[in-house]
């Protein structure tokens, strides 16, 4: 593990380019990935929606007045709620996995990332939708700063969480990880995200149903299968409740 400081992140990233994305999305990896679909919905959803089709963003005046809060809206243990009474000064997120540079960064080194801001609709499966700005930067800078290796399939987003006694965790595959509007926000309607919607980092990924945008984020995890992960299938809610994997809208 390295612990990276932000300019050699920056530098990482700057070396890499714009092109590194339009690299990945154009790759054989990802071409198999969609090709190799199983799931009906998905390839349907994915030749309809072409890979890089962006969900509608809105303005400010649509934004919901309140963002309800659901599943876990707050968190018992100590070095949490330490962390938040002192703006997350401490909180790390880890980048691990099948990366060829691991990384730790702290909320400074995210907030001083190129940011993206986007006021999009969140549909929950139980049948209420919010409308919110969101900020923070691309996963996929990320991603390009910790250099993924090939073999890769899917990202997994680890959360500090636990409800009904097992670790929250969700999971994408690559198409979503680099979709423009995946970005880990650190912030909702231009404050700091609260406690809630999942301070201080949480996952929008705005092509994917509701449960799959994780909240409390301490890792991002590249890994080749979920063979090792929870009970197998992808995401808390696939693991307990039956849910799809793939909760694409
Ligand atoms: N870590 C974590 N992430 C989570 C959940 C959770 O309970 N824990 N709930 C999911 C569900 S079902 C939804 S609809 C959204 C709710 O986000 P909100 O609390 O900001 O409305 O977070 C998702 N991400
Ligand atoms: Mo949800």
């Amino acid at each position: 593990m390295v612990d990276l400081p932000r300019r050699s992140l920056l530098a990482g990233i700057a070396a890499l380019g714009a092109g590194a994305c339009a690299k990945i999305n154009e790759s054989e990896t990802t071409r198999s990935l969609v090709g190799a679909a199983e799931d009906g919905h998905r390839a349907v959803h994915r030749a309809l929606a072409g890979k890089q089709g962006l969900v509608p963003e809105y303005t400010r005046a649509e934004r919901s007045p309140t963002f309800k809060g659901n599943g876990t809206v707050t968190i018992a243990n100590p070095f949490y709620q330490e962390q938040l009474a002192k703006g997350f000064a401490d909180w790390t997120l880890e980048v691990r996995g099948l990366v060829e540079t691991p990384m730790r960064l702290t909320l400074a080194d995210i907030r001083a990332l190129p940011q993206r801001t986007q006021i999009t609709r969140h549909d929950c499966v139980e049948g209420w939708s919010a409308i919110g700005e969101w900020q923070g930067p691309q996963l996929s800078a990320l991603l390009d700063a910790a250099k993924v290796r090939a073999e890769a399939k899917f990202i997994i987003f680890r959360c500090a969480d636990v409800l009904y006694g097992r670790d929250y965790y969700e999971s994408v595959d690559m198409v979503d990880a680099y979709h423009p509007q995946t970005i880990i926000a650190h912030s909702l309607n231009g404050e700091p995200i609260p406690e809630k919607n999942g301070a201080p980092l949480r996952m929008r990924i705005e092509r994917q149903l509701g449960y799959k945008h994780a909240k409390y984020l301490t890792a991002i995890e590249a890994v080749a299968s979920f063979d090792n992960v929870g009970q197998g299938k992808g995401g808390f809610w696939e693991d307990v409740g039956g849910y799809q994997w793939y909760a694409g809208i």
